[in-house]
């Protein structure tokens, strides 16, 4: 679907709706729940957003992070809402828990940005052209009616835009991107004050988990791939919260030459997490799908049960092989 018209409908006929985003929340799940429930109240409606994880401290400062429910906290009855949303989710098993509540709502919208969306709504708008949930809600607002749009939303949907584009580094930036980002800032937002909350409230035991990390640093002989790796020890001994791991493996990919970072790093329920990244054309997605993951071509993930070691081998070698095969095949 390349417009919002049936969205739209449903949005005006209905009264409840549920926001929901994934497990792991980040900046443009969150972003993009609150700007939508700020546009639901704005057409008289009752929105709730639940999600499986709790808010990450480093969005507390956005307008309306209070109404950003927690799953433990909170139960919803299903049959007390009328419309599911789901935003930012390639499958639906990645709203983790909530999808106890989800699975018994009748009508479902989709919307998502990853190539690999299984449209697994009654309604769904995916399109892996644009660079994050944030910016398909600002066209679906502007569907609506801009004049809706306001300091608020715009602030929620800046955030959503600059966690999903690394602040506009990433290769998923258009100019429409920044036409996006230049409406918002003309809405009176302060974009510095944006980044400053997300990126500069770094914590000691944060940083201190950072030297941990980077202290675990690796490389192959050409510096191509670089991997960190966390274990739980190691975030025992910084007192560091899972939440504090976000960003780390950007650090990773910072190294020159370096086109492909991962960190491996321990669960709270013994499995290994593992992310990708890619500076170039190595599509991290494609990667990470042999392991039943998935993301976008430039930051992917997947999750795999056994020993760190043995995991850490088994991906390293895969990755070498597919580097080579593609490198023989130039
Ligand atoms: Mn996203």
């Amino acid at each position: 679907m390349k417009n919002f018209n049936e969205i739209n409908k449903l949005l005006q006929k209905n009264n409840n709706f549920l926001i929901t985003s994934h497990v792991n929340l980040d900046g443009d799940g969150i972003g993009s729940e609150l700007a939508l429930y700020f546009i639901l109240k704005k057409l008289k409606k009752k929105p709730i957003i639940l999600n499986q994880d709790r808010l990450p401290k480093i969005y507390d400062f956005l307008p309306g992070s209070n109404k950003v429910h927690y799953l433990k906290d909170n139960y919803i009855d299903a049959k007390s809402i009328d419309v599911g949303i789901v935003l930012d989710c390639s499958n639906v098993k990645r709203i983790g828990k909530t999808y106890e509540i989800f699975k018994d709502i009748k009508t479902i919208i989709n919307i998502d940005h990853h190539k690999s969306n299984e449209n697994f709504g009654g309604l769904n708008y995916v399109d892996s052209s644009i660079s994050s949930v944030g910016e398909i809600i600002y066209e679906l607002i502007k569907s609506i009616n801009i004049d809706l749009l306001d300091e608020k939303i715009s602030t929620c949907l800046f955030a959503a835009i600059i966690t999903d584009t690394g602040s506009f580094r990433y290769s998923n930036v258009s100019s429409k991107t920044f036409k996006v980002a230049s409406d918002l800032t003309s809405k009176g937002i302060k974009p510095y004050l944006i980044a400053n909350n997300i990126y500069n409230r770094n914590t000691y035991s944060g940083l201190k988990l950072l030297g941990e990390a980077l202290s675990t640093l690796e490389t192959d002989e050409s510096n191509y791939v670089s991997w960190l790796t966390i274990t739980r020890k190691m975030l025992n001994d910084a007192k560091a919260k899972d939440e504090e791991i976000e960003g780390i493996i950007d650090v990773a990919t910072t190294l020159n030459n370096v086109e492909i970072s991962i960190l491996f790093r321990e669960t709270k329920d013994d499995k290994i997490k593992i992310s990708f990244r890619s500076k170039g054309n190595f599509d991290v997605n494609k990667f990470a799908g042999k392991f039943k993951g998935g993301g976008h071509p430039n930051a992917a993930g997947c999750l795999c049960s056994g020993k760190l070691g043995e995991i850490k081998e088994k991906i390293l070698s895969k990755l070498f092989n597919d580097i080579k095969r593609l490198g023989s095949e130039k």
